[in-house]
């Protein structure tokens, strides 16, 4: 059975994303991916380059631009990111045939976890049966169903009715689980296999490991959690797939001084016209 797999990029997480692709590529059957959907949120030219360079990686374009850095953690950037998921997630479903994985950007792929795909369910997601929000968002298998589709859609209206100020994707999906539980079929797959949070937590059932769990510490914005984050736990892993690269580290480095240079160049002409 063939799937495909989506998930949501920008700037602020480029070096997640290079992880998580290099890391889905060298470990699943590929045979079995029909396209892998990345969710363009405000990645640049050259990243959209770097991306396009894998097989079977789809670019979708929105209108968002977000940064991370806008508003920090739960902040404007990230809450737009999130709107772009759930939406993209229906729009994938509508123009295609097949059952979508969708992943978050800040994980790393050890396992091919297509063997977790269960066709009897129509949604299925990393289940926490201890936490106060129960199912964590960022493993989710939607079947190409009516009912994973109309599962989305309130999902969306929910999390639209919701204040703007703090996460609002996984309160409102337990809420539409609530409301559609009976029409809809949940599965959950333990947190563990395809969340793992820690060095301690890993063992021979995990198949993705979640990086931003393991980042207790609260930052100032999504950037030092990124690399806290990168820091961390499951370096041999990180060096394997980024190591020193020196290609990705000197993009990056070119990317923030060209954008300095365009800063500066603005700031001239600014200053030129105020003064004429
Ligand atoms: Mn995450």
């Amino acid at each position: 059975m063939l799937y495909n797999i989506m998930v949501v990029l920008n700037s602020s997480y480029f070096t997640f994303g290079v992880l998580f692709t290099r890391s889905l590529v060298a470990t699943i059957n590929l045979n079995g991916v029909k396209n892998i959907f990345v969710v363009d949120v405000g990645l640049t030219s050259r990243q959209l380059r770097f991306f396009r360079g894998f097989p079977k990686v789809e670019i979708i374009q929105t209108d968002v631009r977000s940064k991370f850095n806008n508003g920090g953690t739960h902040g404007q950037g990230w809450q737009d990111s999130v709107a772009e998921k759930t939406k993209n997630m229906r729009k994938i479903l509508d123009n295609t045939l097949e059952p979508l994985v969708v992943i978050d950007a800040d994980c790393i792929v050890v396992k091919d976890f297509s063997k977790l795909l269960d066709q009897s369910y129509d949604i299925q997601t990393a289940h926490r049966p201890e936490h106060k929000v129960p199912y964590l968002l960022s493993f989710v298998v939607a079947q190409n169903n009516y009912r994973s589709k109309k599962f989305i859609d309130h999902w969306i209206a929910v999390m639209d009715s919701m204040p703007k100020d703090k996460g609002r994707e996984g309160p409102a999906f337990c809420e539409a689980v609530l409301d559609l539980g009976e029409e809809v079929k949940i599965g959950g797959i333990v947190r563990q296999k395809v969340s793992t949070f820690t060095e301690n937590e890993f063992s021979d059932s995990t198949y993705i490991i979640h990086l931003k769990g393991n980042s207790k510490r609260r930052c100032k914005n999504i950037r030092d959690r990124e690399l806290a984050a990168l820091g961390a736990d499951f370096s041999p892993l990180i060096e394997k797939y980024i190591g020193w690269k020196f290609s990705i580290w000197w993009d990056q480095l070119v990317e923030t001084q060209l954008n300095k240079g365009k800063r500066l160049v603005k700031k001239y002409f600014r200053h030129r016209q105020v003064k004429n």
